[in-house]
């Protein structure tokens, strides 16, 4: 079996795979110059979707690829390193949907509640996952990303409102009572890449560490995978009264 067949199959299994340095250390300062250069531009732009740590650091930015048409990142995007696992597993050619920064700064980034990316998604194939691209060190101290390992093969959960910043809905808590998951916390160096399930459940606590932790993610579907318009149609319902909520809570 060659490493890309081993790969599908390990993240079919798990919900989720963990490959070490596909990007180079150049390639990733890269990216943490560019992430300065999009703050600067987020800041400026109509609309933007993106979220801040009590002390108004960002904590997290979406829909970059919206307005950021060309630079490293998008070419890392690209790349066939990338793309070969990518494809590989969603079964065929494959198109980026999203790119966002979870930022998590040192102290005061914020915990991202339980959930499963398809809630958000909407694509009944399934024929979709997130890479998330390690810039800085995350691990169990820093509020790195962890996993409820095999969780995607029981399907989609309903979700409810999170009342939180950047991540609209979480899986209830009741769902959870009775599950017994194993919960995995990758522990990543800058360079190494995760690669998961949309519908495998995870999250990530606050940073109450020293040091920040940088996450850039892309996401990409199978460019044939379907989107399910009324699923879609709830979920920005949900988002327009997670974001009412959260902007009454700031102005108080
Ligand atoms: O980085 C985080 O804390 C959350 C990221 C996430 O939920 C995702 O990549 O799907």
């Amino acid at each position: 079996m060659n490493n890309l067949s081993k790969y599908k199959k390990e993240f079919f299994s798990e919900g989720f795979i963990k490959i070490e340095r596909i990007f180079k250390k150049k390639e990733v300062n890269q990216i943490l110059n560019e992430v300065k250069k999009i703050k600067k531009t987020f800041l400026k732009i109509k609309n933007p979707n993106m979220h801040f740590t009590k002390d108004r650091k960002f904590n997290t930015i979406h829909d970059i690829n919206k307005f950021i048409k060309k630079g490293s990142i998008l070419e890392l995007s690209k790349d066939k390193r990338l793309t070969n696992i990518v494809n590989t597993i969603l079964g065929g050619k494959s198109k980026l949907r999203n790119l966002e920064f979870f930022l998590k700064p040192a102290k005061t980034g914020k915990a991202a509640p339980l959930h499963q990316d398809n809630a958000f998604w909407n694509i009944p194939s399934k024929k979709a996952l997130n890479v998330w691209i390690a810039c800085k060190k995350s691990n169990y101290k820093n509020g790195g990303l962890y996993y409820y390992s095999k969780s995607h093969k029981d399907g989609l959960i309903n979700h409810e409102i999170s009342y939180q910043p950047g991540t609209s809905q979480k899986i209830p808590s009741k769902y959870l009572k009775n599950k017994k998951y194993k919960k995995i916390y990758p522990n990543l160096k800058p360079g190494d890449c995760l690669f998961h399930h949309c519908e495998i459940i995870h999250g990530s606590n606050k940073n109450n560490s020293n040091f920040d932790r940088v996450g850039l993610v892309m996401s990409f579907k199978n460019i044939k995978a379907k989107i399910n318009k009324k699923a879609w149609a709830k979920y920005q319902s949900n988002l327009r009264k997670n974001s009412i909520f959260i902007q009454k809570k700031n102005s108080h």
